[in-house]
């Protein structure tokens, strides 16, 4: 087993692309309440947990209701982007994701996974890849949601890793900022310039180089721990 690092993996957009069943959910709701969602909208619910989705989209329809109304909208959401899942399966895990898996199982990197989503552990066994993960940290195991790094603290205690030896993969800014906060390595999967607060940005898993954890990572880990000698 190595000992010098510790992955932590986002769930949604960087293993698989479940932003567009949850686009397509919300949406739903808001043609009910009666304005446009728009998949530029969506955007913004990247990352974020599903009541501050809800506060987000009712904002932009311009919508105050009351707080019972908002647990049965946040619970009927949750059915209808259910029924996605469940017709889920492994041919929707993202491009170069299981080799990335294969690669660091290779090297003997432990790694586990740090998503808001409370669905996570449904979605991964959908895609045939939850008993891969040495552990998984979801959108029960939190009380601060991204960019708070709670989700990635608690990831490298399943890990027994210090932070500072920790990479996190990440599609959203808060996730971003979240690792950032938690003292980590952060690697932005997706649009650079949306996503450059992270350390290493790469547009999907497939850009990853073949030394990315042999060479340079354990160089930027390494040198982030030795004291400096000036
Ligand atoms: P759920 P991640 C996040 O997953 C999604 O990006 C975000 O759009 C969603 O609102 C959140 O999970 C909560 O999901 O409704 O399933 O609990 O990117 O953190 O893996
Ligand atoms: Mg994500």
């Amino acid at each position: 087993m190595n000992k010098t690092i510790g992955v932590i993996f986002d769930l949604d957009g960087v293993i698989v692309d479940t932003a567009k069943y949850h686009f397509l959910a919300w949406k739903d709701l808001a043609d009910e309440l009666g304005f446009e969602f728009t998949e530029t909208h969506n955007e913004s619910l990247k990352g974020v947990s599903r009541v501050q989705s809800l506060e987000i989209l009712l904002g932009i329809g311009n919508i105050e209701i009351s707080e019972e109304k908002k647990q049965e909208y946040l619970l009927s959401k949750n059915e209808q982007y259910l029924e996605y899942i469940y017709k889920m399966g492994p041919d929707e895990i993202l491009p170069g994701a299981s080799e990335l898996l294969d690669t660091l199982d290779e090297l003997g990197i432990n790694y586990v996974l740090g998503s808001a989503s409370k669905n996570a552990p449904l979605i991964l066994k959908q895609v045939n890849l939850f008993h891969r993960f040495s552990g998984i940290v979801d959108g029960n195991s939190v009380s601060k949601a991204k960019p708070d790094p709670e989700v990635f603290l608690i990831g490298a205690q399943k890990l027994n890793m210090q932070p500072k030896h920790c990479v996190v993969f990440e599609d959203a800014i808060a996730g971003v900022e979240a690792a950032n906060a938690a003292n980590m390595t952060s690697v932005g999967i997706g649009d650079k310039q949306t996503l450059n607060k992270a350390h290493f940005n790469f547009n999907d898993l497939t850009e990853i180089p073949e030394d990315f954890f042999s060479s340079v990572i354990s160089e930027k880990i390494l040198k982030k721990n030795e004291p400096k000698l000036y």
